[in-house]
């Protein structure tokens, strides 16, 4: 890793090589999306050009699948594959008991299928990501596009129930338009600040019509892997 790469690229890049040793040959295999997951999905590659290591890899995403077959990784759908044994992806948040938020991406909907389709989830993420508390985060909800402005309004009045400090929700836009998920769907983020309930929350989110999952990712991860801007890294 070149010396120019900042202090949060390096804490990321370690985190993804630790994270690299949890793959045997043979294995079934999520790839998580975004930046921390990309150096995971790059690692493999080399192992899959330079040592022969053999996974059915099953991306999380459109833009995980493409880095996938850019290098050089056989990709599967989860219907080929059915089950995982292990599943490796980033958050945006994690507490001290392993339960995250995910979706800063807006890859929530299938990192959470594959991720709970694994009989083992390791997030891999730097430690600025690590909270007491889910929340400062804009936690976000994937709804359909049928109605969305109904179910943003159902969101803010079940918002009013719940013990969160903020009630902010917001359109995720891209390039000035709503953002589409791989599935076609919206993304509303909710500035919740503080999150005192994630069970309650995500179980009246999950209830709301036109909500297809919230980014609350709750006794799903086995192990995180964190690095550091030092290079140190630690598994919890
Ligand atoms: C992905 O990892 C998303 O759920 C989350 O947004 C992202 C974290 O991004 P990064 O690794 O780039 O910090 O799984």
């Amino acid at each position: 890793m070149s010396s120019e790469f900042s202090p949060i690229d390096k804490a990321k890049f370690v985190a993804a090589k630790r994270a690299v040793d949890y793959v045997d040959d043979g294995m079934r295999v999520g790839l998580g999306t975004g930046s921390t997951a990309a150096w995971m999905v790059k690692m493999l590659g080399e192992l899959v050009r330079d040592e022969g290591l053999k996974i059915k890899a099953v991306p999380t995403s459109n833009r995980t699948a493409q880095l996938a077959r850019d290098v050089g990784i056989d990709v599967f759908t989860l219907d080929e594959v059915k089950w995982l044994d292990l599943t490796i992806d980033g958050a945006d948040e994690f507490d001290p008991d392993l339960n995250l938020i995910k979706g800063g991406g807006g890859a929530l909907l299938q990192e959470k299928i594959v991720a709970t389709a694994s009989d083992q989830m390791v997030v891999i993420s730097d430690a600025s990501k690590s909270v007491e508390t889910l929340g400062a985060f804009p936690l976000p909800v994937e709804v359909v596009k049928f109605g969305w402005q109904t179910t943003k309004a159902l969101i803010e009045e079940c918002l009013s129930n719940v013990n969160v400090l903020g009630s902010a929700v917001s359109l995720r836009l891209q390039n000035d338009a709503p953002m589409l998920t791989d599935e076609g769907h919206y993304i509303l983020d909710l500035h919740l600040k503080r999150i005192e309930n994630a069970r309650e929350l995500s179980l009246i989110l999950n209830q709301v019509p036109g909500v297809v999952e919230n980014g609350l990712f709750l006794d799903i991860a086995d192990a995180i892997v964190i690095g550091h801007g030092d290079g140190r890294v630690e598994v919890r």
